[in-house]
């Protein structure tokens, strides 16, 4: 099969490698784009602090994917419905998740994946592949009911060795449903390389068997990346069914906090990677448009700081649920066992000192 190269627009200088679309003379989207990668990384560093001092859970870092999950979440049309993987916490937030609550549920609390501002979208799936066929689903649901909406859902390099991936594709292509999946390549799966993953050139070329179109871009290219899913997405809004995009990235923090790379990958090629930064790279490229400059890049450092600090602040003032609210939420009626354990439950909470009464669930 012939290899193409990933779609570029801008070299990892920031430089264009072809003409840009037109719609790169204006800094509208750009600057919308360049400022939520910022606020996507300050969130990752703090999210990775509050771990380190004891104040988060595991926290899987979007550290390399700023370049991704962002030109998606702003393509995507509100009635979309976005079916995340663990990673995509850049574009939960541009789809209108608080900051707090972001942390939240990386703090251990499932309020974080039920905001009120998430609308239809999924929680985060953390079992490998399985938000592809959930994805499927409501696709089938949008194209039951006539609506011209997509679902748009990510997955990991190491996830599309899952049948589950496999089944996903081939029923969107066979039912042409409105889907968009988004590989994000960031060429490890913990501590697998790409490489022994699987033996297939590209993993776009995945869908092939399922007789959709499939695609590699640039993901450390935004604009690239904008370029791709708007195609994609006009795709499945007009009906004409399903997309794969596989977008070329690089995990450049750890798999998760519980995780130590240093143990199983190279500095140089860590270091590489570091110079297909895709927010160095943005910001290039907006600096060689007259769209930026280093006061606007000190006063977009300061806000988004700021903006997730108050967050972080927020997140740590809000009280822990009820220790028995596990029980409540597991059935619509609990039965003897369960209430028998919530009693057990509340008594050694209370036992151990917590504020058992008057915390709110
Ligand atoms: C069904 C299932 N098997 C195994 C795991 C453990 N696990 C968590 S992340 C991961 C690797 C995923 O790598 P990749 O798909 O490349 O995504 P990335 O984390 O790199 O974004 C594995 C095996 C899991 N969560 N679910
Ligand atoms: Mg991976």
């Amino acid at each position: 099969m012939k290899t193409l190269p990933p779609i570029q627009y801008l070299d990892q200088e920031g430089q264009p490698s072809q003409p840009c679309p037109e719609w790169c003379n204006k800094p509208d989207w750009l600057l919308r784009c360049y400022h939520y990668m910022v606020l996507a990384r300050q969130f990752d560093t703090k999210a990775i602090a509050l771990q380190r001092t004891g104040q988060l859970g595991t926290y899987a870092s979007l550290l390399g994917s700023e370049g991704i999950d962002v030109p998606v979440a702003l393509s995507m049309k509100p009635s979309d419905v976005l079916v995340p993987y663990y990673r995509n916490h850049a574009c939960q937030i541009i789809r209108g998740m608080p900051l707090e609550e972001a942390f939240l549920y990386w703090g251990g609390d499932e309020r974080g994946n039920s905001s009120d501002q998430m609308g239809e979208d999924f929680p985060n799936a953390v079992p490998i592949a399985t938000q592809s066929l959930h994805a499927c689903g409501v696709a089938s649901a949008f194209k039951i009911r006539n609506q011209k909406r997509a679902a748009v859902t990510f997955i990991g390099d190491g996830g599309t060795s899952k049948g589950d991936f496999m089944e996903a594709l081939n029923v969107a292509g066979v039912w042409q449903l409105p889907v968009v999946f988004i590989i994000n390549n960031n060429q490890w799966a913990i501590s697998i390389p790409r490489q022994i993953q699987s033996a297939v050139a590209q993993l776009a070329d995945k869908a092939v068997a399922a007789g959709i179109p499939g695609i590699q871009v640039d993901g450390n290219d935004p604009i690239a990346m904008h370029e791709a899913i708007n195609n994609a997405l006009n795709r499945a809004h007009e009906g004409k069914g399903a997309t794969l995009i596989e977008a070329i990235s690089y995990r450049l923090g750890d798999h998760t906090t519980a995780d130590d790379a240093t143990r199983y990958r190279s500095n140089d090629e860590l270091k590489a990677a570091w110079e297909r930064d895709p927010i160095k790279r943005l910001r290039n490229f907006l600096a060689l448009q007259n769209f930026w400059d280093e006061s606007k890049e000190q006063a977009l450092l300061q806000e988004t700081h700021q903006l997730v600090q108050e967050a972080a602040n927020k997140y740590i003032e809000i009280s822990p649920q009820k220790i028995d609210s596990i029980f409540d939420y597991l059935y619509a009626e609990p039965n003897n066992q369960l209430i028998e354990q919530k009693d057990w439950a509340i008594v050694k909470a209370m036992q151990g000192g917590s504020h058992y009464e008057g915390e709110s669930s």
